[in-house]
């Protein structure tokens, strides 16, 4: 008879077919020693942390050496009894004994050991979360971002600011209680400060954190500026190869040219275009179509490297193309900054001042002057969803994190105007509310459709 209970899953990558590397058979469940036992013999009987060497055998005629890992409930990853053989085998031999398992336990869902871990208080749902996202990580920078989550730094920041909520919570509601006696127990600003001061917190959790979902797909970064401004050349002295053709002619660069860009961890794909034109009236039909094809990729990308030529002193045309592109994070980039003199570089850099939000990169294809620091530039911006050049050691937040977190700021700011309008009861409300929103980033309150889609997205076996 098959035991539900316990479930089996060979949970290390499979090596490919004819290599033999180390495999790992993971079972959790109470029961699992008797199944066990009839295919996995040890001279010792299994103990707790206990690394027992033993003998699998698959068939009548066919027995393999491993080493079986005890674990007992509760002081297991899943909180129940769970034991892992690790065998040198086959990847075929490695099968048939996980089909022998399941002649009495049955294969794991795709997260189940996880879940389990989670179902038995053994970690809360963000830590589950991190699991998921280092199995599926696909650079460093989330991986580093997910362990930080797992290491349990957000849950600890949500149960503090949750307690403080609690806490101001507690005193407001005991004044509305006393109202007739006139007793206060918190005034209006020492509310007001303690509740802006939580709110900050998650904002900063906000502003401090990792899109996840920016990290797994790569990216476009386009280059953009007028014909000639040295976009080719900077793609090229980027990628490190000559990828687009240069030249001193205007609009050498007719179609869009791609490659990979490798940024310490995350990648992008950068693309070069044909320079935008500013006049549209001394546009050929070559132009034309060169043009807009430019602008439509530029629109789509997630960062524009708007180039312009250092050496320059006007500006007018920049703009005019500028007006065309409409994204959302620029970087205003200098280029041939090894023909400016430095009169040329401070015009550039007073103008720069008044139309970005952020300082130019100066750069030159020609020495590799500010290379480095544009691709520094690039990745946060990729990360972090904006032209900043903040750090990119950060904490990876999902599309549900962050809604929460969202949601729970605007509960405090709203709670924080009630209590200066002098409305006690709908600030408790409010806050109320903000509790119960950050209480869904832990156990409380998660619904099974949130459960289920957290833990589908796990591979089998984790
Ligand atoms: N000295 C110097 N010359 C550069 C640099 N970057 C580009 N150039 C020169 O500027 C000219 C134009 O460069 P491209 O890279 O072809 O410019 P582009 O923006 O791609 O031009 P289009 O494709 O025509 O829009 C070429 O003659 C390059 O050699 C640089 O950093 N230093
Ligand atoms: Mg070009």
């Amino acid at each position: 008879m098959v035991n539900e209970d316990i479930i089996v899953a060979v949970s290390s990558a499979l090596p490919s077919a004819g290599q033999t590397a180390r495999s790992i058979v993971r079972l959790s469940g109470a029961g699992l020693w008797d199944v066990l036992a009839g295919i996995a013999t040890t001279d010792r009987p299994p103990r707790a942390d206990a690394v027992l060497p033993c003998r699998v055998r698959l068939s009548r005629r066919l027995e393999i050496e491993g080493m079986l890992y005890c674990f007992f409930s509760p002081r297991s990853y899943t909180g129940e009894d769970m034991a892992e053989l690790h065998l040198w085998a086959a990847p075929d031999a490695v099968e048939h004994l996980v089909q022998r398992l399941c002649e009495r336990a049955r294969l794991a869902q795709p997260g189940e050991f996880t879940l389990r871990a989670y179902l038995n208080g053994k970690m809360d749902l963000t830590q589950a979360e991190a699991v998921a996202q280092i199995v599926s990580s696909a650079n460093s920078v989330q991986l580093a971002a997910a362990e930080k989550l797992l290491h349990g730094r957000f849950s600890e920041t949500i149960r503090r600011v949750r307690g403080d909520i609690l806490d101001v919570l507690g005193l407001i509601e005991a004044g509305l209680d006393f109202t007739e006696e006139d007793i206060e127990f918190i005034t209006a600003e020492q509310a007001a400060a303690r509740i802006a001061a939580r709110r900050d917190r998650l904002q900063g959790l906000l502003d401090g954190s990792v899109q996840l979902e920016r990290l797994i797909d790569l990216e476009a970064v386009g280059l953009a500026g007028l014909p000639n401004a040295g976009k080719s050349s900077l793609l090229n002295a980027l990628l490190g190869r000559t990828r687009s053709i240069v030249s001193p002619i205007e609009a050498t660069t007719r179609d869009i040219l791609t490659g990979v860009l490798d940024l310490d961890g995350i990648s992008c794909v950068l693309f070069d275009c044909a320079g935008l034109m500013p006049d549209a009236q001394t546009r050929s039909r070559l132009d034309y179509l060169a043009h807009q094809t430019a602008v439509d990729a530029l629109r789509q990308a997630a960062v524009a490297l708007f180039c312009i030529d250092a050496g320059k002193s006007s500006f007018e045309a920049d703009l005019r193309i500028l007006s065309e592109i409409q994204t959302a994070r620029l970087i205003p980039v200098a280029t041939k900054a090894d023909l400016a003199d430095e009169i040329a570089l401070r015009r550039l850099t007073e103008w720069g001042r008044d139309f970005f939000e952020a300082p130019f990169s100066l750069t030159s294809a020609r020495t590799g002057q500010g290379l480095s620091e544009l691709k520094t530039r690039i990745k946060n911006a990729l990360i972090t969803g904006r032209s900043g050049e903040e750090q990119a050691d950060r904490l990876t937040l999902n599309r549900r994190h962050r809604r929460r977190l969202e949601e729970a700021v605007k509960s405090l700011d709203q709670a924080a105007d009630e209590i200066h309008a002098g409305r006690e009861e709908t600030a408790a409300m409010l806050l109320r509310q903000g509790y119960e929103t950050l209480g869904g980033l832990e156990r409380e309150n998660v619904s099974e459709k949130i459960l289920e889609s957290i833990f589908s997205r796990f591979c089998i076996g984790k």
